[in-house]
């Protein structure tokens, strides 16, 4: 399996953050289409050269932008793939 590595999300597998989104990725059927890098959270300088904070989950954009906040890239994966991940209108 191929996977584009033009947006890399930025991880650590015991993050309750990170799992919530890598959720969200696969319930999108997106896996194919984001990169997942396993960082330290305290010592990866990728992690810290894209989000300052040095919290994962960070999301890299083709274009070099960082999401750094889970609830910001589960919306942006939700606006990418059209999928319904959160509750809309009257559900919320
Ligand atoms: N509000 C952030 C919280 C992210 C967060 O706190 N991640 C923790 C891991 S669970 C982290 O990166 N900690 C490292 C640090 O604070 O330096 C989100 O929803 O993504």
């Amino acid at each position: 399996m191929t996977v584009d590595q033009s947006l890399q999300l930025l991880i650590a597998p015991r993050s309750p953050f990170c799992r919530k989104v890598m959720a969200c990725i696969a319930e999108a059927a997106l896996h194919n289409r984001v990169a997942q890098q396993i960082v330290d959270p305290w010592t990866h300088e990728s992690l810290r050269a894209a989000n300052p904070l040095c919290k994962v989950p960070t999301l890299r954009l083709a274009n070099g932008t960082a999401l750094i906040d889970s609830a910001v890239i589960i919306q942006y994966i939700q606006d990418w793939s059209g999928s319904a991940l959160t509750p809309q209108g009257k559900e919320q």
